[in-house]
């Protein structure tokens, strides 16, 4: 009977209206008389919230259904920005939406602005998840993301007196693209002791118990693939007090204080999100937090798995476990628990199975980032896992040993175990030898990793266990939301919106990068994305800025190897050569904007400096009446996902010029050129491949080699070393007290002239202040930059997240999509 009931999702304007009208009326209990902005987001989210789980439902139902290989993305960071656009575009109802909206008299930009931002990650790995779920969706993939409800993602940045400070994110205040999930709740155990016994048949059995138990509760987002039905899951958990017996007692007692502290402990569990990105400082919180995601994602994935009644060896084959850095590595540790201790398979059997599910993907080659664990600390609140990781590291050590006898220094450099006071888990080595697959994320990187960090695993594992799947961005996001009137340009000359769904036809644009009418249109789009960062820029910052100016970008986290602190010692270099020349010469300027944006990790004194340092030239620069629009330099607040909607839409030229092998991919580097801005970049991760699709005549390369750098900083170390004169005649700037009290910025300009210059910003100065006079140049024949700027994108079809997916698929995960079609 309940069939003819059954949702039917709004397919047109009239259906929408009345959906946002109900909602506006019953589910926010307000009239459609005194229905704000924020009424009307919430309504028009919660119109397209029921849409996404009806679909939700259908797709969940069908994959279970077809009982296939599922795959799960296990990561601490799903940077995912707002919904509510990339819901309406991927449905395919924006129009729609649009024309409801206005009936109902808002504006549907001003809507989508109430939203507040899903900032559940720090920078590139988190926005690289979300990425990678809006293309396992497209694709049709069963695909599920696992990761952490964070009460308060990453902080807001707020700039005051030109320093960061930083406020809490409350964001769940109103969350419409939620969905508890109160029956999915899993018990999580910590601390407690290991009893061993023996049962009937005379095996060894460890248990594990007399721990604390925290509960975590699933919480559902929903996310739906581009033009198709196909609606995949992020499941977050959240955590909550087990309110048992034991809190009971206290209670009855009269220790009502200390058993709302005992909740209030449990719930600090999923509060925060750490804001370190590329620093490990091996906090317990961060520890309980892993294994309280881990546990509670295993246990729903073997719940789902058991639910197929398959013997056990065929778990390989129904699930693939994606590793999104070490970060859920104890995954690893717990499956082979859960089989061993209490599904009773033999160790071997086990940990046959366990390392056939997991991939693990590598991030990073700094050092300060590759976790490690203390074993004291370990000990107290895992036990048991403990006990697992020293067997694992028997058994792999003893294979070691058989294959490379006599090698005693091998078995101490490969040892999961450190042997350091106290002892340390290096959780990178844990993956690699609990994976079948171990990848990096861009050619360079994913050969550095090999020949550096993991170089002794390739000779144990052979090559074939290491793999590279250079990095990708969704062009629903980063093209076709961000920027469309680009994209429907783009869809006017090749024949339609195809290229959202397979990116390499865009090659077809490159026979318009000499056509005079394209590139009028083209330039216009380029110069009204730049009004608008214009008006954003002039309303948060009260700078004004010329938009037909050069605008050089670079937002990204603020970090010394990203080397921000170079490009403003090369606007201090700028503005010292203007103010040297003559107003004649100065004619002859290319006007420039020099834009920066990015969070510093709150104990990152020297990032902070620089975010400083930048923000008092800005106060010297921009108003001083010599230099005028010649240059302007801006920093703007809390660079987040949907500022970058706005940023990167406007740049003329980004700066990606990380010190050569330190930045493993980058992600927005292919953001920019895919909206027809130039680089200017090191040979570094992406950029290499980017220059190899693009061109290099359409890039701006300059700097030491990878190759080259283990040399260059031995020689700074053990040789002697000077500065770079263009950079010294900078540091006298500074010291003199022009941007202000020198010695604020004595340890950012000692870094580099006194203490080895670790980023090697001396040595890629000149080069850099060079190639920058390049640009300066080309950007004068405006003609001959937007043919380059046609042709880059025309040629950026290889970065799509979905060719990135798609290689996981085949070369890692042994998936293949399910066609919602093919189910009908
Ligand atoms: C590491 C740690 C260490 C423990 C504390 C918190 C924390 C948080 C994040 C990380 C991950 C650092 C690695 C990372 O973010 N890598 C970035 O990954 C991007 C996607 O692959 C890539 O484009 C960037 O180049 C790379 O820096």
């Amino acid at each position: 009977a309940w069939k003819k009931y059954q949702t039917r999702p709004f397919t047109n304007t009239e259906q929408f209206e009345r959906e946002v009208v109900r909602h506006v009326e019953t589910t926010l209990a307000r009239s459609m008389f005194n229905c704000d902005e924020t009424a009307a987001y919430a309504a028009a989210s919660l119109a397209f919230r029921d849409r996404l789980i009806t679909e939700w439902n259908r797709t969940q139902q069908r994959q279970t259904f077809a009982d296939g290989k599922r795959v799960y993305y296990l990561s601490l960071e799903f940077l995912m920005g707002r919904a509510l656009d990339n819901a309406m575009l991927n449905v395919g109802l924006k129009n729609v939406a649009q024309q409801g909206l206005t009936d109902l008299g808002f504006r549907i930009e001003d809507v989508i602005e109430q939203e507040h931002d899903a900032a559940l990650g720090n920078g590139g790995l988190g926005r690289l998840a979300a990425c990678f779920l809006d293309s396992l969706a497209s694709l049709n993939f069963a695909a599920w993301g696992y990761g952490l409800r964070y009460r308060y993602g990453i902080f807001k940045q707020e700039i005051i007196d030109g320093y960061q400070v930083e406020v809490p994110d409350y964001w769940l205040d109103f969350n419409p693209w939620e969905f508890p999930r109160h029956d999915i709740v899993v018990d999580i155990q910590f601390y407690g002791n290991v009893r061993k016994y023996q049962d009937s048949q005379g095996k060894q059995i460890s248990l594990w118990d007399g721990g604390e138990i925290v509960k975590a509760v699933a919480y559902d987002v929903p996310i739906p693939g581009f033009e198709t039905s196909t609606t995949n899951n992020l499941r977050l958990w959240s955590s909550k007090a087990a309110s048992g017996e034991f809190d009971f007692q206290k209670f009855n007692s009269g220790d009502y204080e200390s058993s709302v502290a005992d909740q209030q402990r449990a719930e600090t569990i999923s509060a925060v999100l750490y804001p370190n990105d590329n620093l490990d400082r091996g906090k317990e919180l961060r520890l309980k937090q892993q294994y309280f995601w881990v546990a509670a994602s295993l246990y729903d994935i073997v719940r789902r798995f058991k639910k197929s009644k398959r013997a056990w060896k065929e778990f390989p084959d129904q699930v693939a476990i994606q590793l999104n850095d070490t970060h859920p590595t104890l995954a690893i540790v717990e499956l082979q628990r859960i089989l061993v201790d209490l599904e009773g398979l033999d160790w071997d059997e086990a940990w046959a199975i366990v390392s056939n599910t997991f991939g693990y993907t590598n991030h990073t080659v700094l050092p300060e980032a590759l976790e490690k664990w203390s074993v004291p600390l370990f000990q107290n609140l895992l036990p048991r896992h403990l006990q697992i990781i020293y067997d694992i590291n028997l058994f792999f050590l003893q294979s070691v040993e058989r294959t490379f006898p006599k090698e005693r220094d091998l078995l101490a450099r490969v040892s999961i175990i450190e042997e350091s006071s106290p002892k340390m888990i290096r959780m990178a080595y844990l993956a690699i030898v609990g994976s079948h697959k171990v990848n990096g994320v861009a050619e360079l990187h994913s050969d550095l990793i090999k020949t550096t960090i993991f170089k002794d695993f390739v000779r144990i594992f052979g090559p074939d266990k290491f793999t590279n799947v250079t990095n990708g961005i969704t062009p629903r996001r980063w093209l076709h939301q961000a920027n469309p009137r680009l994209s429907e340009l783009i869809a006017s000359k090749i024949g339609g919106l195809g290229f959202l769904k397979d990116l390499t036809l865009l090659s077809e644009l490159e026979k318009y990068a000499d056509d005079k009418e394209f590139k009028k249109e083209w330039q216009e789009i380029k110069y009204a994305n730049k009004v608008r960062l214009a008006r954003h820029i002039k309303s948060t910052t009260g700078i004004t800025v010329n938009p037909a100016a050069l605008f050089d970008v670079q937002v990204k986290r603020m970090h010394e190897y990203k080397r921000q602190q170079m490009n403003i010692f090369g606007v201090i270099h700028r503005y010292l050569t203007i103010k040297a020349m003559t107003p004649e010469e100065r004619k002859k300027l290319t006007p420039r904007v020099s834009i920066f944006g990015g969070k510093a990790a709150p104990g990152y004194w020297m990032a902070k400096t620089i975010i400083h340092l930048i923000n008092n030239v800005g106060a010297v620069v921009n108003n001083d009446k010599d230099v005028g629009d010649l240059l302007k330099v801006v920093f703007v607040e809390d660079y987040n996902v949907s500022k970058a909607e706005i940023i990167i839409p406007a740049s003329d030229v980004s700066e990606h010029i990380s010190t050569a092998g330190t930045e493993a991919s980058g992600t927005s580097n292919m953001k920019f050129v895919l909206n027809g801005g130039l680089i200017i970049g090191t040979c570094d991760g992406a950029n290499i491949e980017i220059t190899r699709e693009i061109g290099e005549s359409n890039i701006f390369l300059f700097g030491n080699l990878a190759e080259d750098v283990e040399d260059l900083r031995h020689a700074h170390n053990y040789g002697s070393y000077t500065l770079d004169p263009a950079l010294a005649r900078v540091f006298d700037e500074i010291k003199k007290g022009t941007f202000g009290d020198a010695a604020a910025f004595s340890a950012l300009t000692g870094s580099i002239e006194d203490h080895g210059d670790y980023y090697l910003v001396s040595d890629d100065f000149h080069s850099y202040v060079q190639t920058q006079a390049l640009v300066d140049e080309a950007y004068k024949n405006q003609d001959e930059w937007i043919s380059k700027s046609i042709t880059s994108v025309a040629r950026m079809g290889f970065f799509s997240s979905d060719r990135c997916i798609n290689e996981y698929a085949e070369s890692i995960w042994n998936v293949e999509p399910q066609s919602p079609e093919q189910a009908e």
